[in-house]
């Protein structure tokens, strides 16, 4: 018989890829849309039909309670957050409530329906919980071990529903597992982050739309992989016998400068430093200087290794772009 999943965050970039693996096995899909009127609904209902959308809100933990009840999820996975570290320091209460205390009505949600032994549990933790300060950055990367020191309302949320997912697991015997994910990109990447902020201006400039780029800060320095390659690790880690916490990255940390390198060179510049302006509404009131990630444990256990490196990440992502806006100046 298939498996069935809850999703929350299917509208997000790892919603798609997670439900794209998940539709190869043969799950039954349920993906958690919000709002009267969400947007975004008519690109799942399009692209990924064999999603079955179900209305609930993290904050809301009836919804949560309801949307357990009617699906009976084998496997839910916890992907919606306020998900951008700069807008967090904007908004850190709403950051808190759906963040952090949504995991724990999800949590809760799990148990007052009865679903402790039935229903296993992803929560999507992040290494942003690590902070990349000189004290606590160890020499092969931050591994499951590492010292947590969040440096955004973001990361304080995450870490709370890190710890309070632990909690469940050690408390009711939940079959819960958190996978702390480093940057992971793509085609599908929001255009509010800098990866795919930059995918997409390349594009722009080589079609004549946009003559440059403003970002922030451009020396910090991350641990990138592609989307796609981090739901497998996902999905892997809720088919083990027992549930575990498991670091997802690639081993290797490059600086948005190395990202803005790659990503011109493939529209034949060599020197992108004049179409970039450093603009200070982009910088944050504190940064995660470096992160670098240290796989092994889920390399072991799970036989999960990324297939995309960095070079091939910056080379889909461009091209995508290059693609989705010339076919947007035909239309
Ligand atoms: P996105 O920002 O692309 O997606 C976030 C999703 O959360 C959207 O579907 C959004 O729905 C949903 N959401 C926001 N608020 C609520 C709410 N109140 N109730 C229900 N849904 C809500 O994130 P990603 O796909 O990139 O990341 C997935 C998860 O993994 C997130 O939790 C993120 O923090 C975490 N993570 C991501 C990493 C990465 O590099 N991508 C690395 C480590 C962790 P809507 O369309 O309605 O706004
Ligand atoms: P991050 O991703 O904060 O690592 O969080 P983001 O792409 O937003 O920033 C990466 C680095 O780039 C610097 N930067 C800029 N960032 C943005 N967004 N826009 C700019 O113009 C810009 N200029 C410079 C940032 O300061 C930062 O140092 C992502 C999210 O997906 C989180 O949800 C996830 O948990 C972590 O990755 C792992």
């Amino acid at each position: 018989m298939s498996k069935t999943a809850l999703i929350t965050g299917i509208t997000g970039q790892d919603g798609y890829h997670l439900a794209e693996l998940l539709n190869s096995k043969g799950y039954d899909i349920h993906g958690v849309i919000r709002g009267q009127q969400n947007p975004k609904r008519i690109r799942v209902e399009r692209e990924q039909p064999y999603v079955k959308l179900i209305e609930a809100d993290l904050t809301d933990p009836s919804s949560l309670i309801r949307a357990i009840t009617t699906t009976k999820p084998d496997e839910i996975y916890n992907l919606a957050a306020i998900s951008h570290v700069g807008y967090s320091f904007k908004d850190p209460i709403l950051t808190a409530e759906v963040t952090g205390k949504g995991v724990l009505n999800i949590l809760e949600a799990i148990r007052l329906t009865g679903s402790e032994k039935s229903t296993r549990f992803y929560q999507a933790s992040t290494s942003e919980m690590f902070g990349g300060l000189d004290y606590n950055r160890p020499g092969k990367g931050y591994d499951e071990n590492a010292l947590f020191h969040p440096r955004s309302p973001y990361g304080v949320a995450k870490l709370y529903g890190h710890w309070i997912t632990k909690n469940y697991r050690e408390s009711y015997g939940i079959h819960a597992s958190c996978g702390i994910l480093f940057n992971h990109e793509g085609p599908r990447r929001g255009l509010e982050f800098v990866t795919r902020k930059i995918s997409n201006a390349v594009a722009r400039i080589h079609l004549g739309k946009q003559n440059h780029i403003e970002l922030g800060n451009l020396d910090p320095k991350r641990d990138w992989g592609y989307a796609g390659d981090y739901v497998e690790g996902m999905w892997r880690m809720l088919q083990q016998d027992k549930p575990g916490d498991y670091v997802l990255a690639t081993g290797e940390t490059h600086s948005i400068q190395d990202f803005l390198e790659l990503a011109f060179k493939e529209i034949g510049i060599a020197d992108w430093k004049p179409y970039v302006k450093q603009n200070p509404a982009f910088m944050r009131p504190a940064e995660v200087d470096i992160l670098l990630g240290n796989p092994e444990k889920a390399e072991k256990v799970l036989g999960w290794k990324r297939k995309v490196d960095f070079s091939g990440l910056v080379k889909m992502m461009v091209q995508h772009d290059l693609e989705l806006e010339s076919e947007i100046s035909l239309t």
